[in-house]
C-alpha cells in the first residue's frame, strides 16, 4: 500500500507550504518511495488524531504511523535500507540534528518575519482565525505589526544564514557532494516561502542561491514544479 502523508495545505490542496512536510516531501523523493499527499488545514486536528497529537507532517506507512518529520526521516532510512541514505552514518545524521535546531531557532523565524502576511494571505479561509490567534499568542504582537517591518526583516535574514554560506561555495549541499537530510531541512523554510510569497530571498550572486537552485531541481524538480511563485 501507498504511503500517504499529511500535508498542511493553504486555499488551495495544491499550495504545499509546510517547510517541516517539505522537509518529508523530499525526503519521499530521495528515497524515490511514492505517497499520497492528503492536504491537511491547521484547524483540521481531527483528521490527524489518529496520530496521537495535532501536527503535520504525519505518515501513514501500512500499519505504521509517524510524526514528526525527524522522526519520519529516521524511519524512512531504517525501513528501507536499501534505498539511498537521508543519513550517511551517524556523524550525517549528529550533525544533520544540528541544522535541524539551529534553523528551527534561527532560520524559520526570520523567514517568518519576511513572509507573514503574504502567508496569511494564502491560507484556507477556515484556518485564518486560528492562525492569528495561535500566531499572535505566540509571538505577543499583532502580525501586522510584524508585517510592517517584514523589508527591514530581510537583511536579519540573510544575515542569519551567514555561517553556512562559506560551506556552500565549496560544497554543493549542506550534507556534501549530493543531498540528504540537512539539506531538506535547510530547503524547507525557503519552499515555505516561495510557496506564498513573491518576495525574492537571496540574491542570484548569493552562494546560497546556486544552492536553492540546485534543490529545486532535484527529484525532476519537484520543488520547482510545485505551486508557488518564482524562487
Ligand atoms: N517538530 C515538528 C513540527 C511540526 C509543526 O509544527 N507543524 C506545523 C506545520 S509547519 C503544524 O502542524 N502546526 C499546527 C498548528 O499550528 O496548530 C516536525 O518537524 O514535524
Amino acid at each position: 500500500m501507498q504511503i500517504r502523508h499529511w500535508e498542511l495545505a493553504g486555499a488551495e490542496d495544491d499550495r504545499l507550504f509546510s517547510p517541516n512536510c517539505w522537509r518529508v516531501r523530499m525526503a519521499l523523493a530521495h528515497k524515490d518511495l511514492q505517497a499520497e499527499t492528503v492536504p491537511w488545514r491547521l484547524t483540521e486536528k481531527d483528521a490527524i488524531g489518529f496520530s496521537g497529537q495535532g501536527r503535520v507532517p504525519v505518515i501513514q506507512d501500512g500499519e505504521r504511523v509517524v510524526h514528526d518529520s525527524w522522526d519520519i526521516a529516521v524511519y524512512l532510512d531504517e525501513a528501507y535500507r536499501d534505498r539511498p541514505p537521508l543519513f550517511e552514518g551517524p556523524q550525517a545524521k549528529s550533525l544533520a540534528l544540528f541544522v535541524k535546531h539551529w534553523c528551527e531557532r534561527n532560520v524559520h523565524g526570520a523567514v517568518f518575519s519576511v513572509i507573514v502576511m503574504d502567508l496569511f494571505a494564502s491560507l484556507h479561509p477556515k484556518d485564518l482565525a486560528y492562525f492569528r490567534e495561535s500566531r499572535e499568542k505566540r509571538l505577543g504582537r499583532r502580525l501586522e505589526d510584524m508585517g510592517a517591518e517584514s523589508k527591514a526583516s530581510l537583511p536579519a535574514l540573510r544575515g542569519v544564514l551567514d555561517p553556512v554560506r562559506p560551506m556552500l561555495v565549496t560544497l554543493d549541499f549542506v550534507s556534501g557532494a549530493s543531498p540528504g537530510f540537512a539539506d531538506y531541512i535547510l530547503f524547507g523554510p525557503f519552499q515555505w516561502a516561495r510557496s506564498v510569497s513573491p518576495v525574492r530571498l537571496l540574491e542570484p550572486d548569493d552562494p546560497m542561491y546556486a544552492w536553492r537552485e540546485r534543490m529545486l531541481d532535484l527529484h525532476g524538480g519537484l520543488a520547482r514544479g510545485a505551486r508557488g511563485y518564482p524562487a
